[in-house]
């Protein structure tokens, strides 16, 4: 368009010339004009749609965005080394364990354990995608989809954890349903929450550990005391069962775990404690064995989740919390004489001077719930989760490779270091990155970003190998043996919070999200007045 006026005033004297000219130029217009035209074909065919994948504002502009200062840039290479990290587990399961559940990253194929019952129902891919979105990795989301839309089939013959299918497979298709905007994730996420409905049909409402697919015949695991059911287990549905209601209309989801809440209020709680383990035939607690970690943790993860979730308008939840986290502060919360503030284990009266690798996730929860909590103790809450971080980090610090063991004690000298030779084990576990992401976007302490580093640095020195990441078996030796296992939550936790601490707080803020236990992102649901179907059954 510029050549016109380009043509110049003497031009009319030399018309030969002046025609030739503007034939050549209106090629060229027309070039230009077809180029643009071309263009913008093919902006609005393969461009991705905004407004389709953009369901709920998560913040993805801070991953496209080029970074220009030199934090920024900093920050950007360290989520490159991430990338990287997640593309290599990816790939690695797609080339030799694709389909399967885990993968086994020595050995080179595909893994699974009891916990996914004896079905490959591809739980890396379904517990991977919204890691995989986030980081826009969307060619591989694509494949993931896919496979989904063409293999993933609930109608099998198959003994399921309720627990796990529900944190990996319901947490993880909500979530990617909620940030791609694809429908199928929503209808996979429906038909297995179908599937595990039988569970509940017990004589109590608590729900069974297991249930097979098919017959809908429930059971409890063998080892838990006396035929019980377990916290952690059957109170952790509570977020992904509220969102199966709202998404659906159907309030049975929502009423299956508000009749759990309604029951455990109305249970004496020996010391303000509740017990791991509950009878759901008789109703009774079983052995008095309380912790934040296995067996217990993310049962009050999901009680202050579920008032976050709610907008802050389900304050019975929050309540709940509260009283249950001043109980456990009074009993098993201590600090050693080295000055390591520590969360211990209370069995029949006695307190275990001992903390697992997966109660360090409470580090982020004391932070999470700083704000709201009563009395004004937010600054408490605040240092308590600092304090846990500390101690956590402690533990990978004390070890060779610089990775957490399993669960350290603090006794007899001892402090923050594993004693038994199984309890040595990393495998890939999330918690403690996941307690150093809360206290940075509560902080922004820059020791959490140098204490995350040092975790990607160790994890990809001493578990990255040719076929995927494997756990190692003892981390007080400089040359520990593989376990063989790419969990699944490598790539749906791990990677993720890894991913997130060197993000922008735009990423996915708090404000609007709340991470469920497994690390999938369910949106709060502001629901104003309207009630979801159901609840006013349960008042
Ligand atoms: C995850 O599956 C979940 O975080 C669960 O709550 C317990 N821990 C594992 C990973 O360690």
């Amino acid at each position: 368009m510029l050549l016109i006026p380009t043509l110049s005033p003497g031009a009319s004297s030399f018309p030969h010339h002046r025609a030739t000219l503007r034939l050549s130029e209106k090629f060229i217009l027309l070039l230009i004009l077809s180029a643009f035209i071309t263009l913008c074909f093919g902006a609005f065919f393969f461009l991705p749609d905004n407004s389709k994948h953009k369901r709920f504002d998560f913040g993805l502009e801070d991953v496209l965005i080029p970074h220009i200062e030199s934090e920024k840039e900093a920050r950007h290479s360290s989520r490159q080394v991430i990338h990287g990290m997640m593309k290599h587990a990816w790939d690695s399961y797609r080339q030799y364990g694709w389909g399967h559940n885990e993968l086994k990253p020595i050995a080179k194929k595909g893994h699974s354990t009891n916990i996914f019952g004896n079905s490959q129902m591809g739980a890396t891919i379904v517990d991977a995608l919204d890691t995989l979105y986030i980081m826009g990795l969307h060619d591989e989301f694509k494949d993931g989809q896919e496979w989904i839309e063409q293999n993933l089939d609930f109608s099998v013959v198959s003994e399921v954890s309720v627990f796990e299918v529900n944190i990996r497979f319901i947490g993880g298709l909500l979530a990617a349903y909620y940030l791609s905007g694809q429908e199928v994730f929503k209808v996979k996420a429906v038909q297995l929450a179908e599937k595990l409905l039988p569970a509940f049909n017990t004589p109590t409402g608590i729900p069974w550990a297991m249930v097979n697919l098919k017959s809908g015949v429930g059971r409890n695991w063998g080892w838990a005391s006396a035929g019980s059911s377990i916290l952690a287990e059957f109170g952790t549905l509570h977020m992904e069962f509220v969102h199966l209601t709202y998404l659906t209309g159907n309030p049975a989801y929502y009423q299956k775990v508000m009749h759990i809440r309604k029951l455990l209020a109305k249970m004496d709680r020996p010391n303000g404690l509740y017990p791991n383990y509950l009878n759901p035939r008789t109703g009774r607690w079983g052995q008095h064995h309380t912790s934040v970690g296995g067996l217990g943790d993310s049962f009050y993860e999901y009680l202050l989740k579920a008032w976050l979730m709610s907008d802050k308008t389900d304050t019975e939840a929050r309540k709940t919390y509260d009283d249950a986290i001043e109980a456990i502060e009074r009993h098993l919360i201590r600090k050693s004489n080295g000055g390591l503030t520590f969360i211990g284990e209370w069995k029949n009266g006695h307190l275990e001077r001992k903390m697992g690798h997966l109660t360090c996730f409470a580090g982020g929860m004391f932070a999470l719930g700083a704000d709201g909590s009563p009395d004004d103790k937010a600054g408490h809450y605040l240092q308590l989760g600092a304090e846990i971080a500390h101690t956590c980090h402690e533990s990978y610090d004390r070890t060779v490779l610089k990775l957490g063991p399993e669960a350290f004690k603090f006794d007899s000298g001892l402090e923050a270091v594993a004693v038994r030779q199984n309890e040595k084990y990393y495998i890939l576990r999330p918690e403690v990155i996941e307690t150093y992401w809360y206290m940075w976007r509560f902080t922004h302490d820059p020791k959490y970003r140098q204490w995350g580093w040092e975790a990607v640095q160790a994890i990809d020195k001493y578990c990255r190998v040719s076929g995927g990441f494997s756990g190692v078996k003892d981390v007080y030796s400089s040359n520990p043996t593989y376990d063989d296992v790419q969990q699944s939550f490598f790539l749906a936790e791990t990677l993720k919070y890894l991913y997130l601490l060197f993000s922008s707080d735009e990423l996915l803020p708090l404000e609007n999200w709340v991470f469920n236990t497994e690390a999938h992102p369910l949106p709060v649901l502001h629901l104003g007045n309207i009630t979801l179907p159901g609840s006013e059954t349960q008042r």
